[in-house]
């Protein structure tokens, strides 16, 4: 499965003109497949409302998460900690790991949070994934199904933005300086109806 579609394929030029480097690989299989792996996450994975503490208070979110790595795996991100459920029970997470590692060729994942937003009204707020549970220069390979999203980047003190759409099946990869200079964000939109859904690949220097 999935071997032999733009494998190998080299990212284009830097999305960002400065502190960090984001590649878009493009898409990394045919929609069909892509379809069967929307099918497939949207019921086999273990689907939660994240909580999130904004302003010192403990809040829902409407976008739902699962964080899949290696068992026993913490982690804290915005004022909660969460523990990963084990993604041995997850076949095809494993395979689209195996698939990105390949893709991108430099870096191997311990980690893979998901995020499942069920039309446009549900989206992302500006933030950067700079927990020092990640290192300096980490890599974030985004990878998308389902409806196509606007993914927005803004520089963290000079304000310059960049936009990109992703798309059913497509790669994206965070790199360098990326989280200590920019924010990003998936910008909302009440004209999207079908549900996304984002695995970004991270990679934990102190599991555990
Ligand atoms: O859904 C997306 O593409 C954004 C995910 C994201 O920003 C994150 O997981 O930090």
């Amino acid at each position: 499965m999935m071997n032999g579609f733009d494998l190998f394929r080299q990212p284009d030029e830097n999305l960002l003109p400065f502190d960090g480097t984001v590649n878009d690989y493009g898409l990394l299989m045919p929609s069909a497949e892509a379809d069967a792996c929307l099918h497939s996450l949207l019921h086999d994975i273990a689907w939660q409302h994240d909580e999130v503490v904004v302003a010192g208070r403990r809040i829902t979110t409407a976008r739902q998460v699962a964080w899949y790595g290696q068992a026993g795996f913490r982690y804290a991100y915005s004022g909660v900690v969460h523990e990963a459920l084990p993604w041995q029970q997850q076949p095809l997470l494993l395979r689209l790991k195996a698939l990105v590692e390949a893709q991108i060729g430099d870096t191997a994942f311990n980690s893979c949070l998901l995020n499942l937003y069920r039309n446009g009204r549900e989206g992302m707020a500006w933030h950067s994934d700079n927990e020092a549970a990640l290192g300096r220069q980490t890599v974030i390979a985004s990878l998308s199904f389902g409806a196509a999203r606007k993914f927005a980047f803004k520089h963290k003190t000079r304000g310059d933005k960049r936009e990109i759409m992703l798309q059913h099946g497509q790669l994206l990869v965070m790199r360098g300086d990326t989280q200590q200079y920019w924010l990003h964000a998936l910008m909302k939109s009440s004209r999207i109806s079908e549900p996304r859904i984002n695995l970004t690949f991270r990679t934990f220097i102190a599991p555990g």
